[in-house]
């Protein structure tokens, strides 16, 4: 096998940017210079790649979106040129913006010499556009999704779905963040310059060969654990610096990951609110110092800048053995030393620098509220689905739910159109799994017997479902019913969903 850099070496041999910035005491009259130079030195990194914005052409009444998946290199480190995929670009793709409401088509053109999908996770679509194992685009061949868009403003994303291939094609790069707008959201007066101070952050670990490419291995432990990187890369950029030019900032954060689950946070312990879960806002902010993704996940914080100084967001690895004890994944990364000599932990990666530009705009006050809808209430359900997730000891046959594999030809469950269910997910397994739905956008009503926690009182997609642990949650299927063209559930640890832990269902009349 290649040879795997750490990424220590990584930074000192592609000569890449410096590591995080080190944000000293400060005192007296040197404060301001201090600042200035750190804000300084931190603008010599690169800058935040920015994900092109891409609203698509107005046609018939339909939004259209003209998206090619290719090949490319990508420069992640200075003079390295690194073999990647990509949707519209080498890397990762634009942001495709749309309102709800919109009826949106997706022309999807296959240029990767091998079978790709592309799917809208998030979305309630018919089954035939969903861009599942179902839907595979042949090598050269073109895909036509059309859907109206139903659910909440929120960020949504793209992402390959190819049966057995979902794990190495979203590595290479086959993955783009998806904005949902809607005018609840747009009349709270929230963050929404894209770019300026509305900022997706698609996290993704990655790790890289000596020649610069990038290493995927499906060995035994990476067949297990799934794909682990040990260099952290956001929107494709290593160690970004972000100018603001606003007090006020809204990011969106995306863990796009193959297998890693992350806890961010500030490093200077500055709390944030959040605002928005995987399906759109919360009821309020809630005011928080950390917050943790697992691989699908997505969480929108809002952050104010108190003075010229620069702030860095950082991520812990959190170890998925087991979220519940909050155990870190050590050794998984080297340990970068800062300018000062003050270090990241070994299991901490720098995710953003944040630096406030001279000339910044104020921002306004968050409001308290921010949108309302029930509580999830488990007296409607007229019907309860148990899913237990299960990893045996053979790596290709072990991954299961309900003690069995994915199949194509089998359909798990048949789901009355309309019909408000329980599904009760339990990890029978030492791992935790991030368990993905299609099609809906549910509730959680429990964790372990126990109210979730704010990020979970919301819309979600995609749950965390701890070793030991049952989750339930509170859904229905609103429309699109095809009695043969199924929807898939499954692990969002890619190498676990490419293994076989995912089923299939149909939403009937
Ligand atoms: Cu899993």
């Amino acid at each position: 096998m290649a040879d795997i850099l750490t990424r220590r070496r990584a930074l000192h041999l592609f000569g890449g940017a410096a590591s995080a910035l080190a944000i000293g005491p400060l005192s007296g009259c040197d404060a301001l210079s201090d600042t200035r130079k750190a804000a300084t030195l931190a603008l010599d990194r690169r800058p935040l790649t920015i994900p092109p914005l891409e609203q698509g052409k107005q046609i018939s009444g339909q939004r259209v979106f003209d998206l090619v998946l290719k090949r490319g290199t990508t420069s992640f480190f200075e003079g390295v040129q690194t073999p990647t995929i990509g949707i519209n670009q080498s890397y990762l793709g634009p942001t495709l913006q749309m309102h709800r409401g919109d009826r949106v088509r997706m022309l999807v053109k296959n240029e990767l010499g091998e079978h790709a999908t592309l799917h809208w996770h998030g979305f309630e679509l018919p089954a035939s556009a969903d861009g599942g194992p179902h839907q595979t685009i042949a090598p050269g061949a073109s895909w036509s999704a059309a859907f109206e868009v139903r659910q909440r403003a929120s960020l949504y994303w793209c992402h390959s779905h190819a049966l057995r291939r979902s794990g190495p094609q979203v590595y290479a790069g086959l993955a783009a963040p998806i904005y949902v707008r809607d005018e609840e959201e747009d009349a709270l007066g929230l963050p929404s310059e894209y770019g300026v101070d509305d900022i997706p952050l698609v996290v993704q670990d990655r790790t890289f060969a000596s020649d610069g490419s990038l290493v995927y291995s499906s060995n035994m432990q990476n067949g297990m654990m799934g794909m682990i990187g040990d260099v952290l890369l956001v929107n494709g950029t290593h160690e970004p610096v972000f100018e603001a030019r606003s007090n006020k900032l809204r990011l969106r954060l995306l863990n796009g990951s193959n297998a890693r689950f992350y806890e961010f946070a500030f490093r200077n312990g500055q709390t944030f609110d959040l605002i928005a879960s995987d399906g759109g806002l919360l009821k309020r902010p809630f005011r928080a110092s950390r917050v943790r993704l697992a691989p699908g996940e997505r969480a929108q914080i809002v952050i104010d800048l108190v003075d010229d100084r620069p702030i860095d967001l950082v991520a812990d690895s959190v170890s998925n053995m087991g979220m519940m004890g909050g155990g870190r994944m050590m050794g998984m990364g080297g340990i970068m030393r800062g300018q000062r000599g003050d270090a990241l932990r070994a299991d901490q990666f720098a995710v953003l620098s944040i630096v406030p530009a001279e000339d910044r705009r104020k921002g306004e006050p968050l409001p308290s509220e921010l949108t309302s809808f029930a509580a999830p209430d488990p007296a409607l359900a007229v019907a309860t689905r148990r899913f237990v997730l299960g990893m045996g000891m053979g790596m290709m046959s072990g991954f299961t739910i309900n003690g069995r594999s994915m199949n194509m030809a089998r359909i798990d469950e048949r789901v009355p159109i309309g019909q408000w269910e329980i599904w009760e997910v339990e990890n029978a397994s030492m791992m935790a799994h991030p368990f993905h739905i299609h099609n809906a956008q549910f509730r959680i009503l429990d964790r372990g017997g126990r109210a979730p926690p704010p990020l979970e009182t919301g819309f979600k997609d995609t749950v965390v479902v701890n070793p030991g642990e049952t989750v339930r949650l509170l859904l229905r299927f609103e429309q699109n019913t095809d009695p043969e063209l199924p929807y898939m559930y499954h692990c969002h640890i890619l190498e676990h969903e490419d293994a076989g832990m995912m089923g299939q269902f149909v939403v009937t009349t």
